[in-house]
């Protein structure tokens, strides 16, 4: 573009087509040819120049539209000046950074679909259920903010149009008391975000009921020509921009994308293959379960058809020093008897950018913010805890008040290492003389379940109760939705001097973790995958090793000790 004065023309036919369903934006047919619009810059440059700053828009539409220039240039004339300032610099002396702030400033987003397709996805009661967990709440998270910077971008350039953000999701009908059976929902905390529901169909008829985000893949294609009809009835439109989530997300997305011709997005969350060591290599023996041929090729495809990517860590894209990142182990691996990979991806490619997410402070601040803590929910806290009861909601008992609490939550997926906990907890005497241990994991009687890695957990939790005898110093509680309840347990949790434990074998990033440093609690957790980022071990909180459970009791029991002797 910068060749010579001609080949800016692009821009110029661009400034010209633009526009927001039919209404023209930048600049009209009064502009025609470069020359023309540099003389058209410097004429509104004078004008406005003479208009106090905060003169807004409506007061010198007239004026520029009879100069050539349309509605999208800024909503008071500081503005419309800044960005046409920035045209002439293009024009005058062309460089890469200024193009690249001025097309920042052209409103292009009115209109972002994001994929979220496996598990519950709704906005209550659902947290902690088989595969519905840190990606729901990023996702709701994350669109309460692209909102709010939509509709101040679409005020800034002085536009008048009313943004949509659709997430769109399964529709399961056996919802099980969720709301994932309606078709349309809004989002709380939004004006114009909707969840978008749309059910796996065969020629069968219509998926009535969950199924395990390893067993999607024969939907997807059906399901993303669905969504594209759905999407396009509500959107009375085309989106400008797709966002896909998860492996079965970002495929969906590849192909709305290149259907749509639109710009993608891909977030991984957490890439299968290096969760499950040797996964490539031995995909054969894990076919039958995790249809991993499938959801690798989805991710090769969904990771090169994409024009960017975000990720939430450095190791995430390129691992570290002595680690392989999650990216990384797609540049070359071998599915033997299937295909070879030999150039996956290029993990140096710019289109990687890394934005951690971040924990909602609303919800989780810190144990010492006294005046802002929950203690009406201290009650019911406190009977989850302490309570004698043995029903579907906790079993186990903890019968010295005294002792700091060791606490875990996350789904009962056998990647989370949670039984690992409980285990290493049961074995370690010295441990178990120092604190009790609570967690908050998936159900507690099996037969609710019906994800089959969880149903193993659960059996084997309920063995280990009796093996290692943990009554009195162990509580397990099922899975708990309340987010604002969950964000005081943490905090009553550091009341009791306690600390949070992340235990899993492989944690894509973890948000738990940063809830509970967040709430102020001493935080021990794995050293496989995000938390080796999120933690500087030994100084905002401990690595632990889930393959070394021994060294990582001692290493606790070590931590508690020394509270115990100096408790400032
Ligand atoms: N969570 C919850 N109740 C539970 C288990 C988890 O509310 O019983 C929430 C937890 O607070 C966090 C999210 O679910 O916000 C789990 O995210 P994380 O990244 O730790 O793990 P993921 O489930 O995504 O693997
Ligand atoms: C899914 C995961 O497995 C977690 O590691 C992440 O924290 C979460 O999504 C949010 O990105």
């Amino acid at each position: 573009m910068f060749h010579n004065r001609d080949s800016l023309e692009p821009l110029l036919d661009f400034l010209r087509a633009h526009n927001y369903k039919g209404t023209a934006m930048m600049l009209n047919d009064r502009i025609q040819s470069l020359s023309r619009l540099q003389s058209a810059l410097a004429k509104a440059e004078d004008y406005l120049s003479k208009l106090p700053p905060d003169s807004p828009y409506a007061e010198f539409e007239y004026a520029l539209q009879g100069m050539g220039f349309e509605r999208g240039w800024g909503d008071t004339a500081q503005r419309v000046l800044q960005m046409m300032h920035l045209l002439l610099d293009i024009l005058q002396a062309p460089d890469p950074s200024t193009l690249e702030m001025f097309l920042g400033r052209i409103p292009m987003l009115f209109n972002v679909v994001i994929l979220s397709v496996h598990g519950y996805f709704g906005q209550a009661n659902i947290l902690g259920l088989p595969d519905t967990g840190g990606q729901v709440v990023y996702v709701l998270d994350q669109v309460r903010s692209l909102e709010n910077e939509m509709l101040l971008r679409i005020k800034q350039r002085g536009l008048d149009v009313t943004p949509r953000i659709l997430i769109v999701t399964r529709l399961i009908p056996d919802a099980k008391g969720t709301s994932c059976n309606q078709r349309l929902e809004r989002v709380s905390g939004t004006e114009y975000t909707h969840i978008l529901r749309v059910p796996f169909r065969t020629e069968k008829g219509i998926l009535r009921k969950w199924i395990s985000r390893f067993d999607v893949w024969p939907y997807l294609e059906t399901f993303a020509e669905d969504a594209a009809s759905e999407i396009g009835a509500e959107l009375q439109g085309v989106p400008d921009f797709i966002i896909g989530n998860y492996s079965d997300g970002n495929l969906v997305s590849s192909l709305l994308a290149h259907k749509l011709g639109v710009t993608q997005c891909t977030i991984a969350h957490a890439l299968e293959k290096t969760k499950y060591p040797d996964s490539d290599i031995y995909w054969k023996k894990y076919e039958d379960k995790y249809h991993f041929s499938c959801q690798f090729t989805a991710d090769l495809l969904a990771m090169n058809h994409s024009d960017f990517i975000i990720t939430s860590t450095y190791q995430e894209i390129a691992g570290t020093r002595n680690t392989v990142g999650q990216y990384e182990s797609y540049i070359a691996f071998t599915l033997p008897g299937l295909y070879r990979v030999v150039r996956g991806i290029d993990v140096f490619d710019p289109k990687f950018n890394i934005v951690s997410p971040g924990a909602d402070m609303c919800i989780y601040f810190s144990y010492a913010e006294k005046e802002k803590r929950l203690t009406a929910l201290h009650g019911s806290i406190e009977k989850m805890l302490y309570g004698p009861e043995q029903n579907d909601e906790h079993i186990g008992t903890l019968s010295d008040r005294s002792k700091p609490i060791l606490y875990s939550m996350a789904r009962l997926d056998r990647v989370k290492n949670i039984t690992g906990l409980v285990e290493c907890y049961g074995k370690c005497s010295k441990l178990r003389e120092l604190v009790n241990l609570v967690v908050v994991s998936g159900y507690i009687d099996v037969e609710k379940s019906s994800d089959r890695e969880e149903i193993a957990e659960i059996e084997k939790m309920h063995d280990l109760m009796k093996k290692y005898n943990l009554d009195g110093q162990f509580q397990w509680i099922s899975s708990q939705t309340n987010r604002a309840r969950n964000g005081e347990l943490y905090r009553y949790i550091a009341d009791t001097r306690g600390a949070f434990v992340q235990p899993a074998f492989y944690k894509a990033f973890g948000l738990t973790v940063v809830e509970a440093m967040t709430c102020g609690l001493p935080t021990f957790a794995t050293c496989h995958g995000g938390p080796r980022e999120i933690i500087e071990d030994g100084v905002s909180g401990f690595h632990i090793d889930p393959y070394h459970p021994d060294k990582s009791a001692a290493r606790m029991a070590n931590f508690f000790q020394r509270c115990k002797e100096d408790p400032s």
